[in-house]
């Protein structure tokens, strides 16, 4: 299995030699002599005091090789189904659910407790970006070999989460999406289906690797992926990982899944103009971001 040092390809990518705390409780990111992981950088001091508090919460408890993260705000009808949905095991690893919390108004941070998640309820809301950054840390500390997503508002069904982790651990991806073009969505939003078939075809060239759906929000990684890319993007964060990782060499594969439409709740993404706008900007200024990167690092 890759250790996340290494791109597909095997070049070393930046900050093999950080050893980041996979214990419980103690502190962050013990650096050693070589070059910091670039995806530390997006970490902010919230991120990490959170992480210690979290880290000192959940000391007793058992850490589980894969950490199903799950960014979640005022979803309290639907949290706690999701939470009691992720299998005890996948791929025959024990599983944990952490859920994300932030600023949440209702008892969203309640209901995914009661469920058995760990919680780290973040008293500010910053976005779905930086609850799942902060989510991939939480899971790296504790340990997670791997880490998958999913949404609480129950759009993407548990049933589906082996089929998306089984190839990080046959060794045959670093990160694994899923994609409803190659399943089925029951979603008739005809603005939002197009969106997600222009959005692959674009990214699709610009990084070149077959995308078919860039915003599946049911995705799996090595954890290590996630210290080693950046990310900046607080709420439309789901093109910046996967541009980053694309560009930084990790191998990449899709999987169908089934996509629901929302039952409870409503969207924190707005209508599908902002949503399409931000989107796209997220996506010109990720790639613009790595293009500028790998062509300075080819000159040095
Ligand atoms: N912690 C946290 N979670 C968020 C925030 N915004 C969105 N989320 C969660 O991120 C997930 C995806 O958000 P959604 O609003 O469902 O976005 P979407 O699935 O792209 O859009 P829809 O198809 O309209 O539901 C859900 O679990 C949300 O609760 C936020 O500000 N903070
Ligand atoms: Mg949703």
């Amino acid at each position: 299995m890759s250790t996340g040092a290494e791109g597909s390809s095997g070049a070393p990518l930046a900050g093999s030699s950080v050893a980041e705390s996979s214990v419980a409780g103690s502190s962050l990111a013990a650096v050693g002599p070589g070059p910091e992981p670039r995806g530390l950088a997006s970490l902010s001091a919230l991120d990490r005091q959170q992480a210690d508090a979290f880290g000192s919460l959940y000391a007793d408890r058992a850490p589980a090789p894969v950490a199903v993260v799950i960014a979640a705000y005022n979803e309290e009808s639907s949290v706690g189904t999701v939470v009691g949905a992720v299998p005890a095991q996948l791929c025959g690893l024990p599983t944990e659910a952490i859920v994300v919390v932030d600023g949440s108004s209702d008892k969203t941070a309640q209901m995914a407790s009661a469920a058995g998640a760990l919680v780290c309820d973040v008293p500010t809301n910053r976005g779905q970006g930086a609850a799942l950054r902060l989510g991939y840390l939480l899971a790296r500390q504790r340990g997670a070999r791997f880490i998958l997503t999913s949404d609480a508002d129950g759009q993407y069904l548990s049933d589906d989460m082996e089929r998306v982790l089984s190839p990080l651990v046959n060794d045959e991806a670093d990160f694994v999406s899923g994609s409803r073009r190659l399943g089925s969505t029951t979603s008739n939003d005809s603005v939002r289906n197009l969106g997600v078939v222009l959005f692959a075809g674009l990214i699709s060239v610009l990084v070149g690797q077959k995308v078919t759906d860039p915003s599946c929000g049911i995705r799996a990684m090595k954890a290590d992926v996630t210290a080693q890319v950046v990310l900046d993007q607080p709420q439309y964060q789901a093109s910046e990982l996967l541009i980053g990782t694309v560009m930084a060499g990790y191998r990449y594969k899709e999987v169908p899944i089934a996509m629901k439409a929302r039952r409870h709740g409503k969207t924190k993404k707005g209508g599908n103009l902002l949503y399409g706008a931000r989107f796209c900007s997220v996506v010109i200024g990720t790639w613009s971001r790595e293009r500028r990167r790998s062509t300075k690092t080819k000159r040095s």
